[in-house]
């Protein structure tokens, strides 16, 4: 009974050592999102890069989410897969919100290497007083 207790431990440090040598190359993003002809919905275009090398993450998956920081669980804006940009690491998402205001956009990054990258933005208000509100029914 013993021997087992020992066996266990033994696997438990083997996982957190495994986990603790991950100092793997994490992403970065810079993020440009321009208002086309349809209300609501943006092109972004995203770069992704190493952090630490600062080169071009190419040939990665990129899912672009959108969430609203002030208002949790009142949007559900389906996450969509960027294409391919113009050169490498250059991504493309077409995105459709449902409000204007600050989102915070979700990179969920695959391929080369693995990361989820939060990145605010402010979107619309050019017109200021934009009411216009797809889930909050109240007038
Ligand atoms: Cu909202």
């Amino acid at each position: 009974m013993v021997r087992t207790a020992l066996a266990i431990a033994a696997a438990v440090s083997a996982a957190l050592w495994t986990g603790g040598a991950a100092t793997a190359e994490r992403a970065k993003a810079t993020v440009e999102c321009a208002p086309t002809a349809e209300r609501l919905v943006y092109d972004c275009k995203i770069v992704l890069m190493g952090r630490k090398s600062g080169q071009p993450l190419a040939g990665a998956k990129l899912v672009v989410g959108a969430d609203m920081p002030s208002m949790p669980l009142a949007h559900n804006v389906r996450p969509v897969t960027a294409a391919p940009g113009e050169k490498p690491g250059m991504y493309e998402a077409r995105i459709e919100l449902e409000m204007h205001g600050e989102w915070a956009l979700r990179l969920d990054v695959s391929g080369p290497l693995r990361d989820r990258l939060i990145h605010k933005m402010h979107f619309g208000g050019a017109k200021g007083a934009e009411t216009d509100h797809k889930h909050h029914m109240k007038k």
